[in-house]
């Protein structure tokens, strides 16, 4: 349900001092250390943030996703590694659970998924299989009361720390593409899966990914998540929704970037002036300033409409793919008006540069966007509705 007007306020001011206070000062401690310190991650737990949408009734804080973009707009304000701690466990990570889960599923999962207790990160990518995620071909091979999972997956965010992970495995070998795959919680715990060593990244440092193998994991049959050959299904509404998350952090960090231009650039002078008084300066930080305020309208009509039920398919593809383009203009710009300094690390726009170029692949690549929102408006036109 959603939150009063008054409480909601509260929250995402507290969501900003938390981001001020705590988050800010230590951004360059996180990307030297490449590492959340432990008294941080308690705070989010204490904040609530590792439960910001599961149920009350599940022990999270049961925000509508209006109200979880609104949270993570404001996370966006500080380096996105502060956000992965939490974002696997709000978004990718749990909704498999929360959307198909059975009533023991929720019941064993959510509450330890809320508090922050227990981590999960989702598994669909390969070595093989990327944008084609139907055509993952890690094996789930039932015997007896257990499926016997076989292969690896790639780029897995916080396998290092996670507990569990929600992995898209193929239980009918003759069913090549997305309908012979299936949804099953992984714990980590079970026998035969390995965690590979955390990637050496570009950017976002202080959350890792890691490879996930399976060599002969058995995982009980009551640990899949519906039926058989539905894992693409649960692969993909948890995807709709988690690029709205995306978007919500992408839009975020544009606010921040933008603050971080406007700021320097009305300090600097150069020509006698501020930098910000010269019309090609002005121009790059308008541009940028009106290219974030669409993000954020585009992203809260989608929530909206998220939140009303309606099929998001499109325009959640529409919404990531504007929203993590814009983000990469806008850093781009910042760079660009910070001159040389913007190339040196101790400058904030220098890492966040960095940090937002992975906004455009994960979640989905800008092209696979575009092909979503292809298909969507041609499957429209078909049944007259465009
Ligand atoms: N919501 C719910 N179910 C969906 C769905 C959606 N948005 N999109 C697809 N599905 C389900 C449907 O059940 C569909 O079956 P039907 O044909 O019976 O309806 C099934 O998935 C297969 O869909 P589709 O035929 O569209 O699959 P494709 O193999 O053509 O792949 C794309 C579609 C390319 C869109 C998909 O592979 C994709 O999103 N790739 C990117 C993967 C990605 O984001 N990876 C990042 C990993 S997380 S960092």
């Amino acid at each position: 349900m959603a939150l009063d007007l008054e409480t909601r306020q509260q929250l995402i001011e507290t969501v900003r001092r938390f981001v001020e206070e705590v988050c800010v000062p230590n951004e360059q401690l996180v990307s030297e250390s490449n590492a959340i310190p432990e008294a941080i991650v308690q705070q989010m737990r204490e904040l609530g943030l590792f439960g910001l949408s599961i149920s009350e009734e599940y022990g999270g804080l049961g925000l509508t996703m209006e109200e979880e973009a609104l949270v993570i707009l404001e996370m966006g304000h500080t380096s996105p590694a502060f956000r992965s701690t939490f974002g696997t466990n709000v978004g990718i990570g749990s909704q498999g659970i929360v959307m198909f889960g059975n009533s023991d599923q929720r019941q064993d999962w959510l509450p330890k998924l809320a508090s922050g207790e227990v981590i999960a990160s989702f598994a669909l990518t390969e070595p093989d299989s990327g944008s084609d995620a139907g055509s993952a071909k890690t094996k789930a091979v039932k015997d007896g009361n257990h499926y016997v999972l076989n292969g690896t997956k790639r780029f897995i965010t916080n396998a290092d720390k996670a507990h569990i992970f929600t992995v898209m495995a193929r239980t009918d070998p003759n069913t090549p593409g997305a309908k012979g795959l299936s949804a099953f919680i992984v714990e980590r715990s079970t026998q035969g899966v390995v965690i590979g060593k955390p990637e050496k990244k570009m950017g976002q440092q202080g959350a890792n990914v890691c490879d996930v193998t399976f060599e002969d994991a058995r995982v009980p049959i009551t640990n899949r998540l519906g039926e058989e050959g539905e894992g693409m299904k649960v692969a993909m509404s948890v995807l709709d929704r988690g690029r709205l998350h995306i978007s919500s952090l992408s839009v975020g960090i544009s606010e921040r970037l933008v603050q971080e231009m406007t700021r320097y650039a009305s300090e600097r002078k150069q020509f006698g002036k501020p930098i910000i008084e010269h019309q090609l300066v002005m121009g790059m930080i308008a541009d940028s300033y009106a290219e974030s305020a669409a993000g954020r309208a585009m992203v809260m009509d989608a929530v909206k409409k998220y939140d009303a039920k309606e099929k998001v398919t499109l325009l959640a593809a529409a919404t990531k793919m504007w929203c993590t383009e814009m983000v990469g203009r806008v850093a781009d710009r910042a760079v660009q008006v910070f001159g040389g300094s913007g190339y040196i690390a101790d400058y904030a726009v220098e890492r966040f540069y960095r940090d937002v170029r992975i906004l455009r692949l994960y979640e989905g690549t800008t092209q696979i966007q575009q092909m979503v929102i292809g298909r969507e408006l041609q499957r429209m036109a078909k049944a007259g509705e465009i």
